[in-house]
């Protein structure tokens, strides 16, 4: 980065002190994973120059040569990859990719089904802050108390709201998803069945999560999470969409580009074709396999020391932790205070607010590509549940307007606290031992 480094010292330092974040750091937002350097260095290249509107050999701009190569060899690895007919590379991400099948399929206030945001699922699956819900009516479903998702109910709302849409998948939920009830669901009335698989892509072309391909109608995905790729998405059409109707991958182009997007993002579709090429070798089957035993074996050591965990495990890269109410943030701050990172997220009815939920989510992918097993994964679990013990006599209080001088008093605990010290020089320890970029 010299060019960077002489030019512009502040976003170079910047970036320089974001690296040295994330290799002495434990990263454990589930979403989230250190991208490989050739992904970086597609993402970081001329392509960003180029506009290409359009599809390949059926642009509105010249210059196309290597940016159809590219696009072309993207969209022949992620089809190869889910065994789909038919996939668009171009979604910005994943919220525009889930805008782009609602265009497709629905017209507005068509009724939707989707997973509850406050349950695990997405806001773009119909949640009231969501645009989606400004233009399509849409119903929520939820989980049960043990945590898995409430079939009787997704029924019961499918054949009393008869939806156009309906939506599997989610950003918290830690079981499989049950691609084939819901398909059976959405086939008795005639809907559309769109599997979001953003956390788990990786997982699915691996075979640690069962594929959506053979049961929904569509496929989304964001590119960066388990997948490995730079940010982006992805949306599929599988074979039993096209026989719903032949028109449907002609319909999600549409929907992407002219509809919602303009020009893709050429050096973005770059990385995410080095990332699918990455995916096709074995070594990625290990990977996500590796994901989903660290997940179980941290899963597995939170509970023995005591840690409450939503539905009591994990069957993929993330699990829930039950903080009690309204605590998630305290265990978000004090373990950033431990070069932990995670995030507050709301648990299965949750007694408190998606401002101060009652959980955190934490995830292992990103510390599983750094080559940690289910070794360390003992000590992560060890240091985590340290951290929540230390901060155990720290309430949400009743009166809401106590928060603020609570939370005073919270972070200057947390700033001063002997064992979260402790935890922090332990974590520093650990991660030296797996470097990220730094070999
Ligand atoms: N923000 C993503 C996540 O963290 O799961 C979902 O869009």
């Amino acid at each position: 980065m010299k060019n960077l480094k002489k030019q512009d010292p502040k976003i170079y330092n910047a970036i320089q002190a974001e690296i040295k974040r994330q290799e002495e750091g434990l990263e454990l937002i589930p979403s989230e994973i250190a991208a490989s350097p050739a992904v970086i260095e597609a993402l970081g290249s001329v392509m960003t120059n180029k506009y290409s509107e359009g599809y390949p050999r059926k642009r509105y701009y010249g210059g196309q040569a290597n940016a159809d190569t590219i696009e072309e060899i993207a969209q022949e690895r992620a089809k190869k990859l889910f065994g789909v007919p038919h996939v668009n590379v171009q979604p910005y991400s994943g919220s525009p990719a889930n805008l782009a099948v609602y265009v497709a399929t629905c017209q507005p206030g068509d009724t939707v089904l989707g997973q509850s945001l406050t349950d695990g699922g997405h806001l773009t699956h119909g949640w009231k802050a969501s645009a989606t819900s400004m233009f399509y009516k849409t119903i929520q479903y939820h989980v049960k108390s043990d945590g898995y998702l409430d079939l009787v109910e997704i029924e019961k709302l499918a054949k009393k709201h008869k939806p156009k849409l309906i939506w599997v998948g989610a950003t918290a939920y830690v079981r499989e998803f049950p691609f084939k009830e819901l398909s059976r669901i959405a086939d008795s009335v005639g809907a559309y069945l769109a599997a979001d698989i953003a956390h788990i892509a990786g997982l699915v072309i691996a075979g640690a999560h069962k594929s959506p391909a053979t049961y929904a109608h569509i496929i989304t995905t964001t590119t960066h999470k388990t997948l490995r790729g730079p940010r982006g998405g992805m949306i599929m059409v599988t074979k039993k969409g096209l026989k719903k109707d032949p028109e449907l991958a002609k319909k999600i182009d549409q929907a992407i580009f002219p509809r919602l997007q303009g020009g893709p993002h050429d050096h973005q579709t770059a990385a995410v074709a080095v990332a699918l090429g990455e995916a096709l070798k074995p070594e990625f089957k290990k990977y996500a396999f590796q994901v989903v035993k660290n997940a179980k074996a941290l899963a597995k050591k939170l509970m023995q020391r005591g840690v409450k965990l939503v539905s009591n495990g994990t069957d993929n890269h993330m699990m829930l932790i039950d903080c009690g109410k309204g605590r998630g943030l305290f265990l978000q701050e004090a373990l950033e205070e431990a070069g932990i990172t995670l995030n507050k997220n709301t648990i299965p009815s949750d007694p408190s607010s998606p401002y101060y939920p009652s959980g955190v989510r934490l995830g292992v992918p990103f510390i599983t590509v750094r080559k940690m097993k289910e070794k360390e994964m003992e000590k992560v679990g060890d240091f985590i549940a340290d951290v929540l013990e230390e901060i155990k006599d720290f309430k949400f209080p009743a009166q809401k307007e106590d928060l603020k001088k609570e939370m005073v008093t919270f972070r200057k605990f947390i700033g001063k606290n002997k064992k979260i010290k402790e935890v922090h020089a332990e974590v520093k320890k650990l991660c030296a031992k797996f470097p990220l970029y730094k070999k």
